[in-house]
């Protein structure tokens, strides 16, 4: 195949797959094996192909035998002839209808049929004009309502680009932490947390989920729906809510009273593969599990006012939300093998920060000036802080002039530690500098430049569709350098926007082990990388890594607990990741 398919890509495919059986035939144990295993590719923490490629397709548990042979003939092959057979008696353009929001197999089918569009090519657009002119309210079943459902949903799909509308992160986070506060103005909110992928930190957020502790739902409830940025309540009633914001972002709300709440939060915190997991377990034990709780036979349903009392009542440790996907944490829980995971706390440090010092770069400056990005650090509590920018530009200087301009901020650097003393004193600045690792390998500064420097974060910013033997090579031969310690942003990926790089990663792994080279875990919010699953990838290698920041502004410089959970949804430990060590002990590594 000449090019990797994205899992969302492969989940469309098995959605299509299930919406062809609904409509073909009344099978609906295959419709729901499809669309079990479209949900599990969809969340999967590793690409499927990479998957395959190491032979663990088996590990994605909403796959089952016959739908992985499948995965297996369309990576061997580029695509499935059973597929092909079963989707080729439908009009493609009713794959396309799929990807609207809320467009069901019945109704895309249906709209093909009404208004005769057959070929997937202009399908989309064919169909807004449909709507616009009216023509969809025209359709026996379909009502006018249906016909602005399709429009909304049509013009979503434009706003989400091709990937679909999910939040980065970041991003869900700073929107959980406004409803937080705004929820806590309500006196009978006892507790609310966040739940679903944003408590388990998921890169990317769909919609944000919350549980509030409570024993007077209905003004919980009421509250919740006056909420000041609201476009409209989708749902509301009993215990549960959903409201959809102005900017169109989907928010669930769910109350329990205090002493049920444990099980509240297990229920819906999910994943869904892990809660599947869970409940096969509670089925040999004869419990049935609910967010209620856990009835034991014909016995009532046992409340849990916390979530350490649900798990153990299974026999097994509280898991940490971001590992709840299902891959190993159950059995560790059982085991009382799960990692102590690092927390954000324990940073000491982010080498990865721009400041606005004029180095004449080819990419973009920060905004914030060393000492505000030193006066920022040691309010969080940090002991250390490397300044990064990117490398002047190599195409408007001569080498002569990169390295004046690397001195020159090398004695502005020690200038401000010299009148500076008691701040750095007690954050320590580090002079580094984010360099570029060209295509070739080589970076980006003459090696003079070196002298002026504590360190180097080295990145790719250019060039990423290399083979994978080359950029392998290009990676190892930029890490090469005594000062280049951290491999900045290390695939490259841009969420939605650019699949990360390919690399042999045992290669990489191997060399940063061996020659105390860091990884970083970048907490740009649409970059997230490493990503997740590569990060335990590098905790079973025992590399070490890096969490930065990446800030170009000041407030960015909080991103770090993103970049955090990112370690953790890894597997990282304290001892995995360099930047929890003290100064004295960074000093030693860096010097
Ligand atoms: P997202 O929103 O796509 O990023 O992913 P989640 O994991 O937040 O999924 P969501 O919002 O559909 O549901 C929140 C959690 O609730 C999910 O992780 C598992 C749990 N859950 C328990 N029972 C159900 C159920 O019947 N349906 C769904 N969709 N989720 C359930
Ligand atoms: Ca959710
Ligand atoms: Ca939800
Ligand atoms: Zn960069």
């Amino acid at each position: 195949m000449s090019r990797k398919m994205s899992n969302q890509e492969i989940a469309r495919l098995l959605k299509g797959m299930a919406a062809a059986y609904q409509i073909k035939s009344d099978q609906q144990f295959r419709v729901k094996a499809y669309e079990e295993a479209a949900v599990s590719v969809e969340h999967a923490t590793s690409s499927v192909k990479d998957l395959w490629d190491d032979g663990k397709l088996e590990t994605l548990s909403g796959v089952g035998k016959s739908i992985a042979s499948y995965l297996d003939e369309l990576f061997r092959t580029g695509k499935v002839k059973h597929f092909e057979k079963v989707m080729g008696e439908f009009p493609p353009a009713m794959f396309e209808y799929l990807k609207i929001p809320g467009v069901g197999a019945k109704t895309a089918y249906k709209l093909t049929k009404e208004l005769k569009i057959t070929s997937s090519k202009g399908a989309i657009n064919r169909l807004k004009k449909a709507a616009k002119v009216g023509a969809i309210s025209q359709i026996k079943g379909f009502a006018e309502e249906s016909e602005k459902a399709i429009l909304e949903g049509l013009g979503e799909i434009g706003k989400r680009g091709k990937e679909g509308q999910r939040m980065n992160l970041p991003f869900a986070g700073e929107l959980a932490k406004e409803m937080i506060n705004y929820m806590k103005q309500c006196p009978h909110v006892k507790r609310i947390d966040p739940l679903g992928s944003m408590r388990r930190r998921v890169a990317t957020v769909g919609d944000l989920d919350f549980g509030v502790a409570t024993k007077k739902s209905k003004e919980v409830i009421e509250h919740f729906c006056r909420y000041p940025k609201i476009k409209e309540v989708a749902a509301a009633g009993g215990n549960t809510a959903r409201i959809v914001t102005r900017d169109n972002r989907q928010i669930d709300l769910k109350t329990m009273s205090p002493n049920a709440y444990g099980a509240l939060l297990q229920h819906y915190t999910g994943s869904k593969q892990h809660n599947i997991h869970l409940r096969e377990i509670a089925q040999k034990k004869g419990l049935s599990l609910s967010e209620y709780g856990i009835k034991m036979g014909k016995k009532s349903v046992k409340k849990y006012d916390t979530e350490e009392k649900f798990y153990q009542e299974l026999g097994m440790d509280w898991i940490p939300p971001e590992l709840r996907e299902d891959t190993g944490e159950i059995e560790a829980a059982q085991e009382h093998q799960l990692p102590k995971l690092v927390k954000f706390k324990e940073i000491k440090g982010d080498f990865h920060i721009h400041s606005n010092y004029p180095i004449e770069p080819s990419h973009d400056l920060g905004t914030a000036s060393i000492k505000e990005i030193v006066t920022k650090a040691r309010k969080m509590g940090y002991q250390y802080v490397g300044i990064a920018e990117h490398n002047p530009s190599i195409s408007q200087h001569s080498d002569k002039q990169i390295i004046a301009i690397l001195k020159r901020k090398k004695d502005v650097v020690e200038q401000f530690k010299s009148s500076n003393k008691k701040l750095v004193r007690s954050t320590y600045l580090f002079n580094g500098l984010e360099i570029d690792i060209r295509p070739d390998g080589s970076l980006a500064i003459p090696e003079e430049g070196f002298d002026y420097l504590d360190f180097a974060v080295v990145s790719i910013h250019s060039s990423f569709r290399q083979p994978r033997p080359k950029a392998t090579k290009r990676v190892l031969s930029g890490l090469n350098h005594p000062k280049a310690r951290i491999l900045g942003h290390p695939t490259g990926r841009m969420i939605y926007q650019r699949e990360g790089m390919e690399f042999d990663w045992d290669q990489i792994f191997d060399f940063c082990q061996k020659n105390n080279k860091w990884l970083e875990i970048s907490a740009w919010p649409t970059r997230l990388d490493l990503p997740d699953h590569l990060v335990r990838e590098a905790v079973k290698s025992g590399v070490k890594m890096v969490v930065n920041s990446d800030a170009h502004q000041l407030e960015e410089m909080d991103l770090m607990e993103y970049g955090v959970s990112v370690a953790r949804r890894g597997w990282a430990q304290k001892k995995d990741i360099i930047n929890t060590l003290s100064y004295n002990q960074i000093k030693k590594l860096l010097c």
